[in-house]
């Protein structure tokens, strides 16, 4: 059956067409950075957000019309599989990414869970090998069940830390069968409500310990792909463990895991946080942990994960000039945490959605590119940095000095700044958005 009738494969048309169902900016085949641009980009159709939500909110009922909304249980399970695969082709996408609750309904017993979960494994495997469509990660959500009311890792109630070990166990399981690239690990509720109730220095080292026992696991069952911790400040708990990038990096370093993991950047987590989405690509770069990026974008009047489709093209642009620094995402990719809103609920708008942020992505890629080929920044950055090159700034990098010595060179020397020239950059900036990118 077709999920989509009423829409054909989309092709790349150019910036001047005027088609809705087509990519301006997006040509999978042109060169960028060197590389195929599908090949750089690697975006990815998140299954949460496009084959399950439903735009329930907290003040109304579901308003989205899907095509499978007729169908119910397992046969609605695999519905969605069919029309993932149908909507990932359209799209000329090589990517998904998936919870274990998405792909398949709970049972009454994590063996019955089990049984449901291999019925759709098995079905997505054959459309894989049917198609050139891969798994960018899969992660296992321990966040919806009531059993994780107080965490599962960090959980107070060892029954749940082995509730939750069991599911991972099995996500890594199906991890390794269908081949996924990256395995995620997003903490919904590994954090705490309030400190009167909560151990949190046991808490962390709880995590730790199920993390160390989550690799344990991969290498015995030879799954070999990037774990990937990705870091959010708050909701659903008030606040998260894995905060940002710098809390998780720390984390990572204390409990003897950072050779494991790489970090999975979400754009509006970030804001969530009080920073940019380049500070904590920018973060993650430095400590050599930038994995993959969740891509979507909050709304700066809304104090919540509004999971919007990107469609800022300074963000996109910026977010993809710390990736081109990075050499590209490796393993990992771009996968649309986002969802359409409420309003748009007809099925066409998932297209409208993604081809928006595909678009903004590949428009954002070329400007980067072009930045960087230029050295636009890189120049303006090595001089502001220029007096460590020589004279005193070279005995501090060279560590040929101490305190004494500069107190000393201090004493003589009058301070001289420079501007900063933000003003200046930002126009440039635009410019490469507007005519030269
Ligand atoms: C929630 C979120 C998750 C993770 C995967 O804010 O981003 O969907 O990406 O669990
Ligand atoms: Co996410």
């Amino acid at each position: 059956m077709e999920y989509f009738s009423t829409v054909a494969k989309i092709e790349f048309e150019g910036p001047q067409s005027q088609n809705p169902l087509a990519y301006k900016y997006y040509n999978p085949d042109e060169i960028v950075c060197g590389k195929r641009m599908e090949d750089y980009l690697r975006f990815s159709v998140a299954y949460w957000h496009t084959l399950i939500a439903d735009g329930t909110d907290p003040f109304g009922a579901a308003t989205m019309q899907r095509p499978w909304n007729g169908y119910s249980g397992l046969d609605l399970s695999k519905a969605r599989v069919e029309a993932a695969f149908e909507l990932i082709e359209k799209l000329g996408l090589k990517y998904f990414a998936f919870h274990d609750r998405d792909i398949a309904p709970e049972g009454t017993t994590l063996a019955e869970t089990n049984r449901n979960l291999e019925i759709i494994v098995s079905k997505i495997r054959e459309y894989m090998a049917s198609t050139s469509v891969k798994l960018l990660w899969n992660t296992a959500n321990m966040f919806s069940h009531p059993r994780f009311v107080h965490g599962a890792a960090t959980s107070p109630n060892a029954d749940v830390f082995a509730y939750a070990a069991g599911q991972v166990k099995k996500s890594l399981e199906i991890a390794k069968e269908l081949g996924s690239e990256n395995y995620v690990f997003w903490g919904g509720r590994e954090g705490y409500e309030t400190l009167l109730n909560t151990d949190m220095g046991f808490e962390l080292e709880n995590l730790a310990r199920f993390y160390h026992m989550a690799i344990e696991y991969a290498k015995e069952i030879g799954y070999k792909g990037q774990f990937l911790i990705e870091p959010k400040p708050k909701e659903p708990t008030k606040h998260q463990y894995d905060y940002d990038a710098a809390s998780a990096v720390a984390f990572l370093y204390k409990y003897g895991l950072i050779d494991h993991f790489k970090l999975n950047i979400e754009a509006n987590h970030a804001t969530l946080a009080g920073h940019t989405f380049e500070h904590e690509l920018r973060v993650s770069r430095i400590y050599g942990v930038l994995g993959s990026v969740d891509a979507n974008q909050g709304d700066s009047l809304l104090g919540w994960d509004t999971d919007e489709f990107p469609t800022d093209l300074y963000s996109t642009t910026l977010a993809m000039y710390e990736i081109i620094q990075n050499g590209g995402l490796h393993s990992g990719g771009l996968n649309f945490d986002s969802k359409t809103r409420r309003g748009s609920f007809e099925a066409t708008d998932l297209f409208y959605a993604h081809i928006a942020g595909i678009d903004s992505f590949a428009k954002g890629f070329k400007v980067a590119a072009k930045l960087t080929e230029d050295g636009v920044l890189e120049e303006f950055i090595r001089n502001r940095y220029s007096s460590y090159g020589t004279g005193i700034g070279a005995d501090i990098v060279g560590g040929t000095t101490d305190f004494k010595k500069l107190a000393e060179y201090a004493e003589k020397r009058a301070i001289a700044n420079e501007s900063g020239r933000q003003e200046m950059l930002k126009s440039i900036l635009n410019q490469y958005l507007i005519e030269l990118g």
